[in-house]
């Protein structure tokens, strides 16, 4: 019997997942880039990664919700359950095509959080500290749009967002927020961190269609 260095990477991930039941469910880091596409950019506007420890990070959610809710890590990966497979668009020009990207739809995310009647806008703050980007309701609530906490079936990498990053395969990259550890639901929205330099906020993407986009 042969089993290739992918496969055997598989199946320790999967001992060391079942090993961990009930206990805190993070697969090891180490392993993390088996298998994942490398994108040609990996941003920061503070210049570093943000290291965050799986134990100590902790989704906020604020603003016009009835339900304010703290989520830890193995919170968010127990209501993860949807998966994306989209292209990835910068501004700049670049695209990864077909990126497979699991995490919790935006929109189911919302209904728990229950936005009061007058919010209109959900903004993804960036645990780096600096970075902030929006969406109305209504784009937040559309197809595709995720929560991301996994790619290729294992954790963001650090340098990709680790441990949440929002998608939104619809627009430029930009909208697509790493590092979230804040949502916060408003009748205004803050001056996102591109849109500052004259992007635009509704930033559908004109060029560079894929088929990928149509699954
Ligand atoms: N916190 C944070 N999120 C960010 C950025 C950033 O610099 N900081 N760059 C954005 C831009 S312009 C793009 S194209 C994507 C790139 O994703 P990547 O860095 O994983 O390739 O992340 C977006 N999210
Ligand atoms: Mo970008």
């Amino acid at each position: 019997m042969s089993i290739n260095r992918r496969e055997f990477l598989r199946s320790a991930s999967g001992l060391l997942l079942a090993g961990s039941a009930g206990g805190l469910v993070y697969p090891a880091m180490a392993w993390a880039d088996a298998n994942i596409p490398v994108f040609p950019e990996y941003y920061t506007y503070t210049g570093s990664y943000p290291d965050i420890h799986p134990d100590t990070y902790r989704l906020q959610t604020a603003g016009l919700i009835h339900k304010p809710q703290v989520f830890t890590l193995p919170d968010l990966y127990q209501l993860g359950k949807d998966q994306e497979i989209k292209t990835f668009h910068c501004v700049t020009g670049w695209i990864v095509n077909n990126v497979h990207w699991q995490g919790i739809a935006l929109s189911r995310f919302l209904n728990l959080l229950e936005p009061q009647p007058s919010a209109r806008y959900v903004a993804f703050y960036s645990a780096d500290g600096v970075y902030v980007d929006s969406l109305s309701l209504d784009q937040a609530r559309a197809p595709g749009v995720i929560l991301a906490t996994h790619i290729s079936g294992q954790p963001l990498l650090r340098k990709g967002g680790y441990p949440l990053r929002l998608l939104v395969p619809q627009m430029y990259g930009y909208k697509s927020v790493k590092w979230v550890n804040r949502i916060v639901l408003d009748s205004t929205r803050p001056q996102g961190t591109w849109e500052k330099d004259g992007y635009a906020n509704n930033a559908y993407i004109k060029k560079g269609f894929s088929f990928m986009d149509l699954l």
